[in-house]
Formats: C-alpha cells, structure tokens, sequence
C-alpha cells in the first residue's frame, strides 16, 4: 500500500433490498471486493469492508404494490435474504446493514441538514407529473406511456425497454400513473439540488489529472459526464417511501434514494464502530475504494464526491474499481425478467460449491468488458480446473505422503538443477499476485495462483516420485517435500479467492499459521509435521447437474415469451373477392417424415379426398413426424405447386405461430371429411 495511506476502507454496492441477489451482483463487484478485502487482511493491513442493503426508491415501493404488502414488509423480506446468503457464500463483510436503520437516519438527515444549512443546496421550483386522483406526484419510474421512438405502449419515465431509448416522462405519449392508470396533469413543486455545475472545476482536475490510473471505463465515463458540463441535480422527490427531508415544510417530501444510498456506507460504517468511524472517514491516511457496477460510475465518482466535497469534512475516494456486465448465456441479467442465477438458489442446488462459482467469477470477471456466464463454461472449469489441476495435485501430494511417509512431512536432501528450476518458476509469486492484487486486476491474480498448482502437476508428473520408490526413497523424500511446500503455497494463495477451500487444505496439512510472506518460499511447512485424511477439494460436476440449469433457464426464457407475447400488427386490409380466390381444404395426414439434409422440412402425404398430394413444411423443428400421422389439418389447396429440396408442394399447410415463434399445425374443431372446404 501506498505508503501514505495507513488502513483501507472498502465499500461495497449497496444491492436494492427488492430483489434476490444473483450472479451479476457477484461477479461485478462482491466477489472482487471480498477478494480483496481478505488479500488486505492476510498482508496484516489494516482494512475494513463496509456493505448493507438499499431500501428506498421507487423499486421497493412498486415492488410492494404488486405484492400487495407494505414497502417495510417488501425491504425486511430481501434484507434477510440478501444478508444471509451473502454470508453464507463467504463474503466476509466487517459489517452488513440497512438504510432503514435509526443510524443512518440520523445520519443521513444531518448529513443533508449541514449542506442545507451552509448553503450547497440550490431550491428551485419545477412542473412535475401529477396524479390528481391518488394526490401525489409521480417519479419517472412509475409513469407509463406510449414510446415517443418506437410506439410501443407501457414505456417508462425513463426509459423504453422495448427499443432501448432512454426518455424524459415529458417525451411519453398519453403519460399515466403505472400503479393506478390515472392521467396525469403538471403541478409546481419544490426541490432542493446540488449544483454539480458549481463542482465542475475541482471534479476536472481531481478525476482526469491526479486519477488516470483510474480503470479506461470508469475513468472514460466520468471524462464523458465532464466533456458534457455537470448540471444541477435534484436531491429529493416527492413520495411517501424513503427518509423524510429534515427541513420545515418540506412535508411529503423524501431525500432521493441516490442522495441517502452512498451516505449509508458512512452509517453503517458508524453503527460497527460508533467511536472510531470518523477515522475512517475523516482522516487523509485512510484509503477509500469503492467497489461497484458500471451503472453506478457517476454516482460514486461524481455525485457522492460532490457531496463529501460539499460537507467538507470527508476523504474523497483513491479508487472506484468498477466492472461492466456479466450476461447469462448470452442475454443480459435482468431480475423483472427473473433472467439470473440466483444467489440464495444456487447455495441450495450447490451445497458446499461456493468456491467453485467464486472460482468462475473470477475466471470470467467482466473487468474491462461485458462478459458471459454459461454453465457449460462453468462445468468445464470446475472439472478440468479445479478438480484435474488444483485438486488433483494436491491429492496426489497428501496420498503419496500418506503411502511413502506415514502421513508426515519427509525433509528435502540435496536438490536437482530441476528442482531448483521448479523453485524459480514460482519464487516471484507473491510479487506477481501482489501486482495484480494491487492495481485489482483480479482474473489475472487468480490465474496467477492456479499456475502454482500447474506447475505443481508438472513437477510430480515429471519427478514420478512412484517410481522413484523402487529404488531411491531419499529422492522421494525431497520431491514429496517439494511437493508439499508447493501445496503450502497454494493454501496460502488461494485464500482470497477461494476461502472455503484454502481453509480446508490449511487444516489438511495442518498450517496453522496463515503467512502471506511465506509466499514463494521453500520453507512454509517443517520436515515432521504431520498431515491429516487427504480428502477431495473438489468434485466432478456430471452432465445431468448442468443439464438441469440449462433447462431450468430455458423454461425461464419460454415463460417470458409467453408473457410478453404481442399479436404481431394486422396486414393490410383485402377485398372479399380476393379472400374468395383462396382455398383453403380440411385433409387427413397419411404419412409424413423429415426431408433429408433440411432441418426444417417435412414431407408430408395428405388424403385430401381427390386422390391425394404431396406437401411440404418448414415445421420439422416443432412436431416429430410420427405424431403427426391421422391428425387432420388445413391447408391452401391452390396455392402454384413449387419445388423444396426436389420435391414438388402442392400446397401449405397452415400452422399459428405462437409466442416464442412456436408452430402449432390448424385443424378443424370436429370431424370433417378429407377435401371439405375452409371458409
Ligand atoms: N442500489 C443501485 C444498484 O444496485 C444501488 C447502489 C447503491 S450504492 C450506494 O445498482
Ligand atoms: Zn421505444
């Protein structure tokens, strides 16, 4: 660390407590954070990582319309959630708490009560949407309407999530209440806003001159937010959930949720240690890294600064490491859409797994671009990283001490030129991790640390101290040393990303003492100690498992189909002579099979009461032909003959295409004779 700085303080996101945590959350900014907080821990720093559940803003409130239950029920219900799985997958928070708490209430008002006071706040009055029946103003969020873009209905305030464009609530055609379909009128009302504007210049000099080392990302979007000039943002809205704006008169009134979030790493840091925090805080020599998402940049690197700034007693944060998106399985995590794995869900499916996902994380971590989760991708690793390099080496390592030594560790004799070249493929460990580590550059620390066990493999593969055993067990004695030391370094290694598994293996080989100094070295554990049961790190992850998930996503993705299913706009319009030419014929299916080398085609053979004919399909992808046989079905019977694949069609038959584009085949609702005419 940064010789000028003495302890880090490390925040992490606060997640909306209206919603499940999944794997995006993780992968974006837990994982690497708790990764780092525990690197900080074993170095001896002193550090302390901060977290806690966001409870305000419209999304709670909606999500507690819908469910037809109290915002308090909605936030006290994910809190838990949220809390709990966190800790159960390890994220070692020094503390995790909430912005409902009577701390951060307090705190937050003050907070707010000392810029209103010394007069860095800007009033201004403003025409917002109003809902003259439910008497209350409406948030962009929660108004809807017709997309000025793409005319779809039921855009948002701020957003059309059909065409992607972000919109003001003024741009919407027709803008109603979502909760209650009202229409809505304009009405004044008053706000208070941070000049941003009034910041513009010491924000400039701080991000794009002394901050380059700042990630491409974070530090390109805050240079795009500054390029555009900084404008005054309103911090309160008019609404009934959130902490009420501690000023006369100003009833109904709440501090906007991106006003309150970011104050609640100061609360929470608070409630942990009521008399030390301001340390934290207040103290230049105190390193503050903020980890977060990338749709979170200019809050932590603008707003938040802006207001600490403001306050005028706060340290501005060293480092914003943020990462972009995970997708899963090529589409974007989308919690309305339940498009994600869930945290709590996998701890259940995947008892005892939680490195495993740490580990894939990690190996996929979308630190400089937008990344996939697969559960292809993560079975691979599992099987061909975690159980075939590191789990396998360390195996072997403790059964053959176990065969050749009883369970303890041999002193090393004299070494080989290989063994010393082994050594110096891993002597600059520490270095290099601490490197990687440092600048969070975490995918690649991580790596870092497998090539330990890679290198491991290579060395007992090449040494084959079971064969040594015929002849020289004193070489045994120094290669199972080697190896030993090896595995050592490995638990050590390993502990920041893989903590359930590193303790494991510690407690395996009886490391008592957790030294990140040792790293690298030869000497971590002594000739003589003894080891316990060899026991498996990890484990093969079947087929079936994976399969499970992947179906599990796939009926997710069909559910959404069906949901949002729209009936495509209705063709232009046609006169009844022309409806007249069409005819159209009811026929029984006499045989039907796939056409060779078209995946898409089938042939079918229909008694269409003239003696029969040949048709052929594109619906091979939604029946299995043998299914099809005896079902009776419509089909456009003088429609010009044309050849498909070599086959001549001498007509259609007529399919819906439901959500989803699924074909499902038309026929009569009661028996019919084959060649009876549809009309
Ligand atoms: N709750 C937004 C989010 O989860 C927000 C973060 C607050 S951090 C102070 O993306
Ligand atoms: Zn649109």
């Amino acid at each position: 660390m940064d010789k000028k700085f003495k302890r880090t303080l490390v925040t992490t996101a606060l997640p909306y407590a209206n919603g499940p945590v999944h794997i995006g959350h993780l992968a974006g900014v837990y994982v690497p954070a708790d990764i780092y907080v525990r690197y900080l821990r074993i170095k001896g720093e002193d550090v302390i990582m901060i977290g806690g559940s966001d409870e305000h803003g419209v999304p709670v409130t909606i999500r507690a319309k819908k469910e037809g239950c109290t915002p308090q029920d909605v936030v006290d219900r994910y809190h838990t959630l949220i809390k709990d799985s966190f800790e159960r997958f390890g994220i070692s928070f020094d503390i995790y708490s909430r912005t409902t708490s009577a701390t951060h209430r307090q705190v937050a008002s003050d907070f707010f009560k000392k810029l209103n006071e010394n007069g860095k706040f800007v009033k201004k009055e403003s025409e917002q949407y109003y809902d003259e029946e439910a008497k209350s103003f409406i948030t962009d969020r929660n108004i809807v309407g017709e997309c000025p873009r793409c005319h779809a209905q039921g855009a948002y305030g701020d957003q059309c999530e059909k065409c992607g464009s972000t919109l003001t609530p003024e741009e919407l055609i027709n803008p109603k209440n979502m909760l209650t379909g009202n229409p809505l009128v304009k009405k004044a009302t008053t706000h208070w806003y941070l000049p941003l504007n009034e910041h513009q210049q010491w924000l400039e000099k701080w991000i794009l001159q002394d901050h380059k080392e700042w990630r491409p990302n974070v530090y390109g979007q805050c240079k795009s937010w500054l390029d555009n000039g900084l404008q005054p943002r309103a911090v309160t809205r008019d609404l009934d959930w959130g902490i009420p704006v501690p000023v006369e008169g100003a009833e109904g009134k709440v501090l906007y949720v991106w006003f309150d979030a970011p104050i609640g790493y100061i609360s929470n840091t608070k409630e942990l240690l009521p008399d030390t925090w301001e340390t934290w805080w207040k103290d230049p020599s105190t390193r503050l890294i903020h980890f977060i998402g990338k749709d979170n940049i200019v809050f932590h690197c603008i707003v938040f600064p802006a207001m600490l700034k403001a306050e005028g007693s706060f340290i501005l944060p060293d480092n914003v490491p943020s990462n972009e998106f995970l997708n899963l399985e090529g589409d974007k995590i989308s919690t309305s859409k339940n498009w994600a794995v869930w945290l709590h869900e996998y701890l259940d499916d995947f008892p005892g797994k939680q490195d495993v996902l740490r580990y894939v994380l990690t190996a996929n971590a979308p630190e400089t671009k937008d990344n996939d989760f697969t559960w292809k991708d993560f079975q691979a690793r599992n099987n061909n990283e975690l159980v075939a390099i590191l789990g396998n080496f360390v195996n072997r390592t403790l059964v053959l001490s176990h065969k050749y030594f009883g369970g303890k560790v041999p002193a090393a004799g004299e070494l080989t030129d290989y063994d010393r070249a082994t050594i110096d493929e891993f002597v600059g460990v520490k270095e290099a991790l601490e490197s990687h580590l440092d600048t969070f550059h975490f995918r690649e620390a991580q790596k870092e640390a497998m090539n330990l066990a890679r290198i491991g493999n290579k060395y007992l593969a090449e040494t084959e101290p079971w064969k040594l055993a015929k002849t020289d067990m004193a070489r045994v004695a120094t290669v199972m040393n080697l190896a030993m030391q090896i595995t050592a370094n490995l638990a050590i290694a390993f502990e920041p990303f893989l903590p359930f598994s590193a303790e494991k293996l510690r407690s395996m080989i009886n490391l008592t003492k957790l030294d990140w100094n040792k790293l690298g070295s030869t000497d971590i554990i002594a000739a003589g100690t003894e080891i316990g049961k060899a026991e498996l790190l990890f484990e093969k992850i079947e087929d079936d498992v994976i399969e499970a998930q992947i179906k599990r996503l796939e009926n997710i993705k069909k559910q959404n189909e069906i949901d949002n299913f729209e009936p495509a706009p209705v063709a232009e319009n046609i006169d009844f002579e022309q409806f007249m030419k069409l005819d159209i014929r009811v026929g029984k299916v006499v045989e039907c099979a796939k056409v060779p080398k078209a995946d898409k085609l089938l042939q079918f053979k229909i008694d269409d009461g003239m003696g029969g004919r040949t048709i052929v399909s594109g619906i091979a992808k939604h029946y299995n032909p043998e299914d099809l046989v005896g079902k009776e079905v419509c089909f456009v019977a003088n429609l010009a003959p044309r050849k498909l694949k070599g086959i001549e069609s001498q007509g259609m038959i007529l399919s819906a295409e439901d959500a989803g584009g699924r074909l499902v085949v038309i026929g009569p609702n009661g028996e019919v004779k084959p060649g009876a005419q549809v009309k």
